[in-house]
């Protein structure tokens, strides 16, 4: 008796704690092609990075791939695959020009990793080669995503809540905005240059 009343206080608890997530989505205007949209810091909530460390690979004289969003704490592994040297470096991140770094310039075959610890966009560039960039958006929590072309996007299982959501996009303005989860929400942005 007395287990089978545990297991449905664990039953209802469990249904309230799925019935409590919900999604945010939207649509991000103002610019062509795909934007990252994220739940900013919570106050009092960390979040431990994933241990898995994405790969960016230089390889054909680009950065591939050009965009990438990671979770605060992540390490973020280079690849150089060209035959010829390429360097990475970063002027700021979060437009913080005191967070800019340079890796270094290293041959084909060769990695070297880096952990991002400071959520924002990290502009990613080769001083060897001035026509190649990339992105590395850091951004504090999992509750993430990158829109499609044409700007739509969606968040999913997000704890109920009041957050700040931030949509970036290259080359254009962040925006934020406070946004109330409740089961399915939704959050429109338009950016500008
Ligand atoms: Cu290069």
């Amino acid at each position: 008796m007395k287990r089978n009343s545990i297991l449905a206080v664990i039953a209802v608890l469990s249904f309230s704690l799925i019935a409590s997530a919900g999604t945010i989505s939207g649509k991000v205007s103002g610019v062509s092609g795909e934007s990252v949209v994220y739940v900013d810091s919570i106050q009092g909530k960390t979040f431990p990075a994933p241990s898995k460390s994405p790969v960016i690979d230089q390889k054909g004289l680009m950065f591939q791939p050009h965009l990438t969003v990671v979770q605060q704490g992540t390490t973020v592994e280079f690849l150089n695959s060209d035959k010829v040297a390429h360097n990475v470096f970063w002027t700021s991140v979060g437009g913080n020009k005191k967070l800019g770094h340079n890796l270094g310039t290293w041959p084909q075959g060769e990695k070297r990793s880096f952990k991002f610890d400071n959520p924002g966009a990290a502009p990613l560039l080769c001083n060897v080669h001035p026509e190649m960039s990339a992105y590395i958006i850091v951004v504090p929590t999992p509750y993430y995503t990158t829109s499609d072309k044409s700007g739509e996007y969606k968040i999913e299982n997000v704890p109920d809540g009041s957050y700040t959501v931030t949509a970036w996009h290259e080359g254009a303005k962040n925006q934020s905005k406070p946004v109330t989860v409740s089961g399915d929400t939704k959050a429109d942005f338009t950016l500008s240059k």
